[in-house]
C-alpha cells in the first residue's frame, strides 16, 4: 500500500459511494473529510444487494466478518410470472449478499471514522472547482489535492462544473419498503414455500405490477414495489393496499406491513455524463452513472468505482493527478457504461421477468474484481 500522508482529500456525499471513497482513501494515508448535507450520518433507503465486486471492496477493508453478521445469502433468487415459478438461479460460483442499507452504512461509516476520516453532518457542498476547491452553503471555501462529487443524481459538483449529462427516463418505477419478515404468517398462505428466497413476483395481467421480495438478515424483508408510472394508484405511496393484494394475495401479511411506512415512489432512470472528471474533482456513483436497478448493480458500481478511484489518485504523483483522474475515467468506466445500458434494457423490456437472467454477460458487473491488480492486463 503506498502511504502519502501529505495529501488532501473533501468529499461531497456520505452515501455508499462517499463512504467507500474515504475508507479507499485514508487507508492509502490521505487526510479524508466528508460533507453530509443532511442534518443526521444516516442511510434513509431500504435493501440492497451485493456482489462479487463489492464484497471484494469489504473484504480488502477487512469488514467481511461484520457484514456476515448482519446480511444473509438467499438460497436461490426466483422468478414468478402470475405466481407461476419460471427459474429458481442458484448462482453457482456467484458470491452475493442482501442487506438493509441502514446496516451498510453504519458499517461504512463506522469504518470511516476507524480509519480518521471527519465526517461533518449539516454540511451541504454547493460547488466545486476543477483547481480542487469546494464552496459550502455556508460561503465556506476549502482546498483539496482531490475533490470527489459523491453527492447523488442531483450533484451540485457536477453541475457547477458546468458537467453535461443525458437523462433516458424508462415507462415504470419502484417503491421501496422494509418490513418485517412475517414468515410464519406468509407460510400459513403458501406452506410450500419456506420465503427465505429472493423471489421477484411479476404480474402482468389484468395489470402490471411487480413484487421483488428480497429476505435481508432474520427479521427484516426489503419489498420493491414496480409499478407504470402512469399507473397512479399502482404508484402511489403510502401503496393502495387492496390494489396490491388484489394482484399478490399470497403477500398480504408484507404488504399491510408496507402500507404503514412512508416512502417514495422513483421513475427508473439513466444518467449518462460527458465525463467523470474535469481537473482534480472526480464524481462516483449517481453523480456520475445513476442506473436502472434491474440488475442490482447502481451500489456496486458506485463501490467499485470509488475504491479504484482512490487507488489511482493514490498512485499518481499529485502533480499529475487530473491526467491520472482521466486515465481512470478511461479504464473503468465501460464496465459501468455497458451496465449501464443492460440495466435501462431490462428496465425498458421488463425482461427480468423472463428469469434465468443471471448469467454470461449480464454478470460481467457482478464478477468484476476492483482490488486485482491484474484487472486491466490483456490476455
Ligand atoms: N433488483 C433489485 C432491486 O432492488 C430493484 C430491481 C431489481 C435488487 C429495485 O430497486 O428491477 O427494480 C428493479
Amino acid at each position: 500500500m503506498t502511504v502519502t500522508p501529505s495529501r488532501h482529500a473533501e468529499i461531497s456525499g456520505a452515501g455508499f459511494a462517499g463512504l467507500t471513497a474515504a475508507i479507499a482513501l485514508a487507508r492509502r494515508g490521505w487526510s479524508v473529510r466528508v460533507h453530509e448535507r443532511a442534518d443526521q450520518l444516516r442511510e434513509q433507503g431500504a435493501g440492497i444487494v451485493l456482489w462479487h465486486n463489492t464484497l471484494k471492496v469489504l473484504e480488502d477493508f477487512g469488514l467481511i466478518d461484520e457484514i456476515n453478521a448482519g446480511s444473509m445469502t438467499p438460497p436461490f433468487y426466483e422468478t414468478r410470472v402470475q405466481n407461476k415459478i419460471v427459474s429458481d438461479e442458484g448462482m453457482p460460483g456467484i458470491w452475493w449478499r442482501t442487506m438493509t442499507r441502514p446496516f451498510l452504512h453504519s458499517v461504512l461509516a463506522g469504518a470511516a471514522r476507524r480509519e480518521g476520516v471527519e465526517i461533518v453532518a449539516g454540511s451541504e457542498v454547493v460547488g466545486a472547482t476543477e483547481e480542487g476547491v469546494i464552496r459550502l452553503a455556508s460561503g465556506a471555501e476549502l482546498e483539496a489535492d482531490l475533490v470527489v462529487g459523491a453527492d447523488g443524481v442531483g450533484s451540485s459538483v457536477r453541475d457547477s462544473l458546468g458537467i453535461d449529462y443525458e437523462r433516458q427516463r424508462s415507462r415504470d418505477g419502484i417503491s421501496r419498503f422494509l418490513v418485517p419478515r412475517r414468515k410464519a404468517d406468509l407460510q400459513k398462505i403458501e406452506p410450500g414455500t419456506d420465503w427465505d428466497n429472493m423471489i421477484d413476483f411479476w404480474n402482468f395481467d389484468p395489470r402490471v405490477l411487480r413484487v421483488l421480495y428480497t429476505p435481508a438478515n432474520d427479521r427484516e424483508l426489503y419489498l420493491a414495489l414496480m409499478a407504470p408510472a402512469d399507473d397512479v394508484e399502482g404508484s402511489a405511496v403510502p401503496i393502495d393496499l387492496d390494489v396490491w393484494t388484489s394482484i399478490h394475495p399470497q403477500l398480504t401479511p408484507v404488504l399491510e406491513e408496507a402500507a404503514k411506512v412512508e416512502g417514495k415512489y422513483f421513475g427508473y432512470q439513466t444518467t449518462r455524463l460527458e465525463e467523470w472528471t474535469r481537473g482534480r474533482v472526480a464524481l462516483v456513483g449517481d453523480a456520475a452513472h445513476a442506473m436502472c436497478p434491474a440488475l442490482a448493480q447502481g451500489g456496486g458500481c458506485a463501490m467499485a468505482n470509488a475504491y479504484t478511484l482512490a487507488q489511482a489518485a493514490s498512485d499518481a504523483p499529485l502533480s499529475e493527478l487530473p491526467d491520472a483522474l482521466v486515465e481512470w475515467e478511461r479504464l473503468e468506466r465501460p464496465y459501468t457504461d455497458r451496465c449501464q445500458t443492460r440495466s435501462q434494457h431490462y428496465a425498458d423490456t421488463r425482461g427480468m421477468s423472463q428469469g434465468n437472467q443471471f448469467v454470461g454477460e449480464n454478470n460481467e458487473t457482478t464478477l468484476y474484481d476492483p482490488t486485482d491488480p491484474h484487472r486491466h492486463d490483456v490476455a
